[in-house]
């Protein structure tokens, strides 16, 4: 059984929609991330790093029980474990493992950023607002020129690599986007959206998606001192 820690968020509905797409037992455990839940010690010694999603597999190599934190790496490992959304082939398994690091290292963050200058940041800084804006673009431009090539962002098999950007890219719908001028991201969000796993995993929880109305709570558990406390 793996335990899933879990919040509406679109790096939560990564593994959300894994657990759909694959059908792996799992056990949820809502990890209330507005009212600082990702703080309390125990869940500390899962993910350091104070965030959701996390995963504690009772039944990992060798039959020891594994603790995962970073999406990416929870995709590959439940990729890894079902047999599914990795393709066999070594070429095209190195691809998909290229574009979850790119969603990763790139497409999340830069999202986020923008995300925190446009919704959430009391001040509306013009710089930081223009920077994340461009990021956020040119960012949806890379894939739109991708998936112009290609089916889906590894090739022609729908992988995590879709997993782990559509719960971002989805988004869109919140942002002053244009996502008319991406054609082939339009598409390709169409695609994977009409999945039905993906629209079971997206529908996990959402009634406790508090991002539109953050309370003050929420907002000092997501940017406040308990962020910054030394924990050594
Ligand atoms: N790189 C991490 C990012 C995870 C992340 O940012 N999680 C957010 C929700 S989307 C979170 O738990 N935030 C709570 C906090 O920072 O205290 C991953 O992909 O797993």
């Amino acid at each position: 059984m793996i335990d899933l820690y879990y919040w509406p968020t679109p790096n939560g509905r990564k593994i959300s929609i894994m657990m759909e797409e694959t059908g792996l037992a799992h056990k949820v455990i809502p990890l209330d991330i507005t009212k600082g839940e990702q703080f309390t010690p125990e869940f500390l010694k899962i993910n350091p790093n104070n965030k959701i999603p996390a995963i504690v597999d009772d039944e990992g190599p060798n039959n020891q029980p594994l603790t995962l934190f970073e999406s990416g790496t929870i995709l590959e490992y439940l990729a890894g474990k079902s047999g599914k959304l990795m393709p066999k082939s070594a070429r095209e398994m190195w691809i998909t493992r290229e574009w979850v690091m790119f969603q990763m290292a790139s497409f999340g963050p830069m999202w986020g950023q923008h995300g925190h200058f446009t919704h959430y940041a009391p001040d509306k800084v013009p710089y930081a607002i223009d920077r994340y804006t461009k990021e956020v673009l040119r960012l949806l431009d890379v894939i739109n020129f991708r998936l112009n090539e290609v089916e889906y962002l590894a090739g022609d098999e729908y992988t995590i690599a879709d997993v782990a950007t559509y719960p971002w890219a989805i988004t869109y719908t919140r942002r002053e986007i244009d996502i008319a001028a991406y054609p082939h991201v339009e598409r390709w969000l169409a695609a994977v959206g009409a999945r039905e796993a993906v629209q079971r995993g997206m529908a996990w929880m959402s009634d406790s998606d508090q991002r539109d109305n953050p309370t003050k709570e929420h907002l000092e558990s997501y940017f406040g001192k308990k962020q910054y406390e030394r924990r050594s």
